[in-house]
């Protein structure tokens, strides 16, 4: 089969690479090792930055964020007997939204069947051949257990962390960055309305522990955990008492309900270049990770997305490099910017160390809601950097 654009991953990069493609006219044919059911199901992200809202309203994706999203004019910092909100609205001058990454994904998947384009899901043996050529493919065994060759003019690797397209990069050209955290997110969802009505991120000397949300009827938790914690461990009653213990404030009471979710997430920081090799693309989670301590990893995906669609469209149907050229360094500029940032957070939030690392990082937090600047900075960085120009501009 031929195609002008092969994506392997469906994720969030994926599907929205391939809408906004659709929106240049450019047909594409997705690749997805899971199943359809399984993608839409996966518990991810919650805070989509303001340029993530309006690239997704203006690519006519807007409808349900619309009604069911919840803007926020900035988080809460706390510490043991103090709590601060830092308003990114007058700080920065924009918000940010709680709208779960797998609702994002669902109207992507929905926008992507009412353009009747092909997607292949639970691919298996999936593998990127020949990106140093004018003719890339990707093969892979379809769900009926036949063979299939995808003959693409550019191919795009937005198949995460774990993904197979990045191999395609030669081990001689490729450069990566790591760091593994020596923490871990334990995460809950749970049936109650959130005790907050902003997100609420708390350092304390047991560890970190963040409040968010998904609505007004499902609250959103996190604890810092050891990264081999063992979930058996964890009953109900000890989540609850230790997400009370490190969010307790005088005059506030955090309300329980039913825990319907409950799973560890390491922490890890990981960068790979170059993100091209040819007519390969590689975009989102397949490049880069971070901690989720910014609210970056999903936003991040979506910038490389916006500037990746508007590469393509230049390269197929005006015949022009230029973008496409420029699109590893450009990319890699943001990424290095939300790297830092998601590690800065992480290492001011999370107890590590001993009590001089415990007081630097009592010191910052202090300072962040005592100077306006501190405060600006943060607030810029969270609520987000100016989205790339895309196929829609
Ligand atoms: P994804 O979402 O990982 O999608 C990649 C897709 O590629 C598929 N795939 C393959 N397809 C074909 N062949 C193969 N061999 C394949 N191997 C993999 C996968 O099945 C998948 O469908 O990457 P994408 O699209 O770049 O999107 C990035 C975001 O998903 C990611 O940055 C965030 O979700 C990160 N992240 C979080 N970010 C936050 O900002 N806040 C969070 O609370 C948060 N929680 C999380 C997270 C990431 C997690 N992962 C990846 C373990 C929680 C988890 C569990
Ligand atoms: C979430 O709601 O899942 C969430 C929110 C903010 C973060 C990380 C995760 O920094």
């Amino acid at each position: 089969m031929r195609c002008r654009v092969a994506i392997v991953g469906a994720g969030p990069a994926g599907l929205l690479l391939a809408h906004l493609l659709d929106a240049a006219g450019i047909e594409s044919v997705l690749i997805e090792r899971q199943s359809a059911e399984h993608v839409a199901s996966r518990i991810r992200a919650g805070i989509l930055e303001s340029g993530t809202v309006d690239l997704l309203r203006r690519a006519g994706l807007g409808d349900r964020l619309d009604e069911e999203g919840m803007e926020h004019r900035g988080i809460y910092l706390q510490w043991p007997g103090e709590r601060h909100h830092l308003d990114f609205v007058n700080l920065a001058g924009r918000s940010v939204w709680v709208y779960g990454q797998t609702e994002v994904t669902k109207d992507l998947m929905a926008a992507r069947r009412r353009a009747e384009q092909a997607a292949y899901y639970n691919a298996s043996d999936v593998e990127v051949h020949d990106a140093d050529t004018e003719r890339p493919s990707v093969t892979f065994i379809d769900e009926a257990g036949d063979a299939q060759r995808i003959k693409a003019e550019i191919v795009a690797g937005c198949d995460g962390y774990h993904g197979p397209s990045k191999q395609a990069v030669p081990q001689a050209v490729r450069h990566t960055w790591e760091r593994n955290y020596p923490f871990a997110w334990l995460g809950i969802l749970a049936d109650v309305a959130p005790s907050s009505n902003e997100l609420i991120y708390a350092w304390h000397p047991d560890g970190f522990a963040l409040h968010s949300m998904r609505s007004h009827s499902v609250g959103r938790f996190y604890l810092q955990v050891a990264p081999d914690e063992d979930i058996a461990e964890w009953s109900d009653d000890r989540i609850w008492h230790n997400l009370a213990t490190r969010f307790a404030l005088d005059g506030w009471k955090l309300d329980t309900g039913t825990i319907t979710e409950k799973s560890v997430l390491p922490m890890r920081s990981f960068v790979t270049t170059p993100m091209r090799r040819g007519r390969l693309f590689l975009a989102g989670d397949a490049a880069h990770i971070v901690p989720p301590t910014g609210a970056k990893g999903l936003n991040l995906a979506v910038a490389d997305v916006a500037l990746l669609s508007r590469a393509i469209a230049d390269l197929l149907l005006r015949k022009d490099s230029r973008a496409a050229d420029a699109y590893c360094e450009t990319a890699l500029n943001r990424v290095w910017r939300c790297t830092h940032f998601s590690w800065w957070m992480t290492t001011m939030l999370h107890r590590h160390g001993d009590d001089f690392d415990a007081e630097l990082q009592l010191s910052q937090l202090r300072r962040i809601v005592d100077s306006p600047s501190a405060a600006t900075e943060l607030a810029q960085n969270y609520a987000g950097l100016p989205i790339p120009l895309s196929t829609l501009d």
